[in-house]
């Protein structure tokens, strides 16, 4: 279970008394808080509270991915990655704003890449990436 299942079922339960229909409610948040996050959905709403925004950290950690879908209007990049402990992350699939939408020009899905993220403005952000042979 994530950190946001687990506050969202804590905040839930807080001066209630748990009914089963609490926890099968807070069961069903988690559901979709997985599905979300499963499903490469162009948002950092797994991220969303406040103690898990990134906060500026200094030096690189590069992490590894796979491309799996690019909006290059929005200058976003989804990536399905592997563990971060920069930021705490498992690994999962989720979008990342580009510093630089010009980083898109040569990628499509399915690449293979490392990239370094940090947080810019609060938000997740890919400062740079390499193509993995
Ligand atoms: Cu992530």
């Amino acid at each position: 279970m994530n950190v946001d299942a687990r506050r969202i079922i804590g905040n839930y339960g807080k001066g209630k008394k748990m009914t089963r229909n609490s926890v099968l409610i807070a069961v069903s948040i988690f559901g979709a808080a997985w599905a979300f996050q499963a499903g490469a959905a162009d948002s950092h709403m797994h991220h969303a509270s406040k103690e898990a925004k990134p906060a500026a950290t200094a030096g690189a950690a590069w992490a590894e991915g796979e491309v799996r879908s690019i909006d290059k209007a929005a200058g976003k990049l989804t990536i399905k990655h592997g563990a971060m402990p920069k930021f705490d992350m498992p690994p999962m699939t989720m979008a990342y704003r580009v510093k630089d939408k010009a980083m898109l020009d040569r990628l499509k899905p399915g690449d293979k890449i490392k990239f370094d993220v940090d947080g810019v403005g609060g938000e997740f952000t890919v400062l740079r990436l390499e193509k993995l042979k």
